[in-house]
């Protein structure tokens, strides 16, 4: 998946956050912009919104895939955040496949691992282990922080995002911290193991990855996103990225996960006048990629305006 380079954001978000969201109690702070190199070998491209899935009546929170399906955390609306049900959903077909009682939680993020469901707990503070299938609390421990929101699990480790202690924690499942790094208490509500890292939120609609030692080493905006949608939370599967939203005074954006999809992103193409080495009298305009563009400037080609027609005489003297 693809890596852009982002430079964010805007701020009025973080208001309306404390004031209209159930699933975050704590109000951010100001959103900080990160531009950071992609990620070595990672495809361009865009995510962008295709589709959206809506559970009428409740306000999306956390998000997971694993085999094939969703797992949704959800609340009542209005900043009722005691009240979570779990939902198995299938992306496709937008089915319910199965659906938790309601337990008086504050559940933020879910991840599945080890066969069990993980969810994090703001409101005791604890993350809880439950049976996939029957919903059965199998275990519960204290998280070492007192802001739990995203959880993921990396195949052997759960990951746990705690914007309140600023920081994201390592640990093994029965809750003891193997290591952690810190993050800014900015977003950092999401969270989601991607391959040597993971991902979490960094701004309204962007995501940064951190390695496990805590490095931020990419960024990538999400586009298509209604206006005043804040990105809670984020889960892969399948090709296609899940993001839920909780901030927007809208509550009809709160009910959404919206489906988003990687557009490839095309080369753009560049007018250069090219300079036929040893007949510079023969200079004309041609349209080539933009990643050929630094190899003709290297011998001696220049831009050409971008109105430039291709094949029309030209002259790398003249500044464009
Ligand atoms: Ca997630």
């Amino acid at each position: 998946m693809k890596r852009a380079i982002v430079l964010a954001l805007a701020s009025v978000f973080a208001v309306s956050l404390s004031l209209y969201y159930g699933c975050i109690s704590n109000e951010p702070g100001s959103p900080v912009g990160v531009g950071v190199p992609a990620r070595d070998g990672a495809p361009a491209g865009t995510w962008t919104v295709s589709d959206s899935i809506t559970i009428s009546g409740r306000e999306v929170c956390g998000l997971a895939y694993d085999s094939g399906y969703l797992w949704v955390t959800h609340m009542p609306p209005n900043g009722d955040s005691e009240h979570v049900i779990i939902s198995k959903l299938d992306p496709v077909s937008h089915q319910v496949v199965s659906q938790s009682r309601e337990f008086a939680w504050n559940g933020r993020g879910i991840c599945v691992g080890n066969n069990s469901l993980w969810l994090a707990d703001a409101l005791h503070d604890v993350i809880h282990e439950l049976d996939p299938t029957t919903f059965q609390e199998r275990s519960a421990f204290s998280t070492p922080g007192s802001e739990p929101c995203g959880v993921t699990f990396d195949g052997v480790a759960l990951w746990l995002t705690d914007p309140w202690y600023r920081s994201v924690y390592k640990l093994d499942t029965l809750g003891h911290v193997i290591s952690s790094f810190a993050i800014p208490y900015e977003y950092r509500w999401a969270l989601e193991w991607d391959g040597g890292g993971m991902w979490t939120t960094s701004g309204a609609t962007t995501l940064v990855f951190y390695t496990p030692s805590g490095q931020m080493t990419a960024t990538e905006e999400l586009m298509g996103l209604p206006r005043g949608v804040a990105v809670l939370d984020v889960a892969f599967g399948a090709d296609k990225l899940f993001a839920s939203s909780g901030s927007s005074m809208e509550y009809a954006k709160r009910e959404k996960i919206y489906i988003l999809e990687k557009r490839p992103s095309r080369p753009q193409a560049v007018r250069i006048c090219h300079v036929p080495p040893g007949n510079p009298e023969n200079a004309h305009v041609i349209v080539i990629s933009e990643k050929a563009v630094h190899a003709h400037l290297a011998h001696g080609d220049c831009f050409a305006p971008e109105d430039a027609i291709p094949g029309a005489p030209c002259d790398c003297a003249v500044r464009h």
